[in-house]
């Protein structure tokens, strides 16, 4: 096991003794019918690491590692939370330079209140501050390096920092209906958000799209303020363009909708049936889905679904 994610705020004694690289997400399980686990398989043997703060495994091609930093240290030209999410990114851009595995593809972002304004800006805005600053450090704001991820609000805990990168790259993916949110304009915050809509990569034998957290927007705007099903169902018709992008890029078959597997954010637990009904009816009633009470990172919307899928290819 490279390392895992945890759905609760309760760990189990036994997966927190395993020692490897875990993230927490301080946010309730919706429903009952699905594990709160999720676990990042190596290819083979893992060694455990410790650096920058980072917790950290790699087996040779893959390195999942997490990080956790407490929003303590603002100063005049930043807020605290600025401060830990640049911190956070530095740290973890010199581990994957330190370990070799240059090619960040994808990040888990959790971070508490993301709606909430505290020294006058939306926390959200806060923290693509910082981690903009963070990229633009490592000459990493071009569009082949930006890796596919999600940025969900929780319950408390520190800012937590999950993410998966290897030594060689992925292809990061677009949304034709979408525009890229690296170039959103300044209307969402001073700093666009650091992310790619999903990432297409190789490795031992298997082909993964990483599809990042996708929400009710086209082009750069909302739709369907206050309409949980409408804002599901136009999350699947941004997954189906995503997957034609996913299917035209990959040497392999197409990618389809009911091979996805991932975790629901429904911002309202009220609103839980209504999004499963949706998804339901779109991915099967067998999806692997977790449902998860979080925040998305904009105030409007209600719901975010990110997932991954994986092709088997024959190694020449
Ligand atoms: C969006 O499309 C919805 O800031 O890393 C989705 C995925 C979203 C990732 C991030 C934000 C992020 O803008 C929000």
């Amino acid at each position: 096991m490279l390392g895992a994610s945890w759905v609760g705020r309760e760990l189990p004694a036994g997966l927190a003794a395993v020692g490897l690289p875990l993230q927490q997400i301080f946010a309730p399980q919706l429903g009952d019918d699905s594990g709160p686990a999720e676990v990042w398989f190596g290819a083979g043997a893992s060694r455990d690491s410790v650096a920058h703060g980072v917790h950290f495994r790699c087996d040779g091609h893959l390195l999942f590692g997490v990080i956790s930093l407490a929003e303590d240290a603002g100063d005049e030209d930043a807020t605290p939370l600025q401060v830990a999410a640049r911190r956070a990114y530095v740290s973890l851009f010199r581990v994957l330079a330190e370990a070799g595995y240059p090619h960040l593809w994808r990040v888990w972002n959790y971070l508490d209140d993301i709606n909430g304004a505290a020294d006058g800006l939306e926390r959200y805005r806060q923290f693509n501050i910082g981690r903009h600053q963070a990229f633009a450090d490592a000459n990493r704001l071009h569009g082949c390096t930006i890796p596919a991820a999600s940025a969900l609000g929780v319950a408390g805990g520190p800012l937590s920092i999950a993410f998966l990168a290897a030594r060689a790259p992925c292809t990061p993916l677009e949304n034709p209906r979408q525009l890229s949110a690296y170039r959103y304009p300044a209307d969402y915050g001073p700093r666009s958000p650091t992310f790619s809509r999903a990432a297409l990569a190789r490795v031992a034998g298997q082909e993964w799209l990483f599809v990042s957290g996708t929400a009710s927007i086209v082009g750069h705007l909302t739709v369907h303020p206050g309409d949980p099903t409408a804002q599901t169902r136009e999350i699947v018709a941004n997954l189906e363009a995503l997957l034609a992008e996913a299917s035209r890029v990959s040497a392999g078959p197409a990618y389809r909708l009911d091979e996805l597997s991932g975790r629901a954010y429904v911002r309202h637990p009220e609103h839980l049936a209504a999004v499963q009904a949706e998804l339901v009816r779109a991915l099967g009633a067998e999806a692997p889905i977790v449902y998860v009470h979080a925040d998305v990172c904009r105030a409007d919307l209600l719901v975010e679904l990110e997932a991954q899928a994986c092709h088997l290819f024959a190694r020449r």
